[in-house]
């Protein structure tokens, strides 16, 4: 009986250790960021995320990025790679959608979004040009307004292509990676908002030594 007791003694001892996780000596551990990926240890561990990689999905942006921005850090499908456009100075993007139409006018929505990351201006600034440029089949509109992201008299199922321009000429470099995001929408003229899509131009950092820049964080994770 004595060596049972000091048996569960003992056990009781390892538990306790095991709970007591080692923590840095001064540090506030719910603000530690162990993978600098701008989350939370405590904050990963609620998500579902890795603490200790910062990109727990693997597609290239990371978690505390994904987090804010609204797509998920435990989906490599979100965002697509065609949602990650990598900016040049000049970049084009091809915007589809598919509409049913009546007879309505379809127009195309560019809609910035903010993003505490972006240190510089919105996604808007740096759009040189927004433009309607196919429909197929090309019969089903009556007339396009191409500056105007504007399809008229739309009938039956159709494809609506518009072509958005980002100028990066005037843009300095950071040393770290901007993203920012926007979106881009269809609308009924007259009516509301039919469809949206979700967009991040990616600009890239510059290091002196050329090495591969991080993402811009914010200064405390979340
Ligand atoms: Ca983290
Ligand atoms: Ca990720
Ligand atoms: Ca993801």
């Amino acid at each position: 009986m004595r060596y049972l007791l000091l048996l569960l003694v003992l056990w009781g001892c390892d538990s306790r250790t095991d709970r007591a996780m080692p923590s840095d000596a001064g540090a506030d551990p719910s603000r530690e960021d162990s993978d600098h990926d701008g989350l939370c240890d405590t904050t990963e561990v609620a998500a579902g995320t890795d603490p200790n990689a910062p990109d727990s999905d693997g597609d290239g942006l990371p978690d505390g990025l994904e987090q804010v921005l609204g797509f998920s850090a435990l989906d490599d499908s979100s965002p697509t790679a065609e949602q990650q456009i990598q900016a040049s100075t000049t970049t084009t993007v091809v915007v589809r959608f598919t509409v049913d139409g009546m007879g309505e006018t379809f127009q195309g929505v560019f809609l910035p979004v903010s993003s505490p990351f972006a240190s510089q201006d919105d996604a808007s600034s740096l759009l040189s040009g927004a433009r309607g440029v196919e429909a197929l089949p090309p019969d089903n509109v009556r007339n396009m307004l191409a500056d105007a992201q504007r399809f008229e008299t739309v009938t039956g199922t159709t494809r609506l292509s518009f072509e958005l321009t980002f100028n990066l000429s005037t843009l300095t470099p950071e040393a770290c990676t901007l993203a920012y995001p926007f979106a881009y929408g269809v609308s009924q003229v007259g009516g509301g908002l039919l469809e949206q899509r979700n967009y991040l131009l990616i600009v890239p950092g510059e290091t002196p030594n050329g090495a591969a820049p991080d993402y811009c964080l914010a200064a405390n994770c979340i």
